[in-house]
């Protein structure tokens, strides 16, 4: 494990994309049936990224004391932050944003000497070669109304199409992995719908180290990362091996506007010296809204976090 990573106690999460133009959940507020995927997908033409500044972000994460970024480049949505030639679902040619937002993000941040993390979905319920697995094979009755995408319902999977898909996340990856300079950190999410064998590990893995042999992966590659996240609850006891605590601020990754279900600073120092005090980091999440900008209430618990830590490190 990289020392950087080992000694860098915080990261800070952006989950930015369209899903902050209505402020709903992102992606599983179509899989889960609150709106249709067709009203999902609507939000791509309110989003403007019309004040987004990623020096301001690189600004904000620099004084919270966080040593390293992660940016949602695609959530289980299939929705790019960049112009993948791979696939037209990306804010560069389907929204009136028409930007390049991972470019942007990459250089503000390591300008500033923060670490590169990129947050890649291996769900893509957006892909037609993505069918999504259910528990015993089958679809809840209800969802294949909301998610055209939702699968075969007795689960078969079509090969040819499988290794299609599979060649696209390469792609994606590559693009990735070679068009933002070097990359320090892949955080995958989703492995959960498909096995090992099924997302070809470790020959994936081998595949990602061969662009960058230092890249740190998370572990949501089933089994094969390097680390461990666990998720908005801190472990009792202190995990083996090196791991990172990622949480939100509110209930959500998000923007959604309604959630006032804000944690105090009290609480997220707390959470931070329990995860420092068993080795861990924390990786703290913040929702921007759709034009780019961060809630005054995100903004100032990130500036507190980052006060509490400059007068404890020079305690
Ligand atoms: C989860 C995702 O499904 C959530 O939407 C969120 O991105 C969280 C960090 O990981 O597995």
């Amino acid at each position: 494990m990289q020392k950087w990573f080992q000694d860098a106690k915080l990261g800070i999460f952006i989950h930015y994309g369209i899903y902050a133009v209505d402020g709903v959940a992102e992606s599983w507020s179509f899989y889960n049936g609150k709106m249709s995927y067709e009203d999902y997908m609507k939000q791509l033409d309110g989003f403007t990224a019309s004040n987004f500044d990623a020096d301001r972000w690189a600004d904000l994460i620099e004084r919270s004391g966080a040593k390293y970024a992660v940016l949602t480049t695609k959530h289980h949505d299939g929705v790019a932050l960049w112009d993948t030639r791979h696939s037209d679902l990306n804010v560069v040619r389907r929204t009136p944003a028409k930007r390049d937002l991972v470019k942007e993000y990459a250089d503000a941040v390591r300008k500033r000497g923060i670490r590169l993390g990129l947050y890649y979905s291996l769900i893509d319920w957006s892909h037609p070669d993505y069918p999504s697995v259910f528990e015993g094979g089958k679809a809840p009755d209800d969802l294949g109304k909301v998610n055209r995408f939702s699968g075969p319902a007795d689960g078969v999977q079509d090969e040819a199409g499988w290794r299609r898909f599979l060649q696209f996340n390469d792609g994606q990856l590559a693009e990735l992995l070679t068009n933002y300079g070097n990359v320090d950190l892949l955080w995958f999410d989703g492995d959960w719908e498909r096995s090992a064998e099924q997302w070809n590990l470790p020959a994936f893995k081998r595949y990602l180290q061969s662009f960058n042999p230092d890249i740190i992966i998370n572990s949501r590659l089933q089994g094969h990362g390097d680390y461990k996240t666990p998720e908005q609850g801190i472990p009792i006891t202190r995990p083996e091996g090196p791991w990172e605590f990622c949480t939100t601020i509110n209930a959500s990754w998000g923007y959604v506007p309604t959630d006032h279900n804000y944690k105090s600073l009290n609480q997220i120092i707390r959470m931070f010296c329990d995860c420092i005090s068993m080795g861990g980091n924390m990786l703290l999440d913040i929702g921007p809204r759709e034009d780019g900008t961060v809630d005054e209430r995100q903004e100032r618990i990130l500036l507190g976090l980052g006060q509490w830590i400059r007068t404890h490190e020079e305690a």
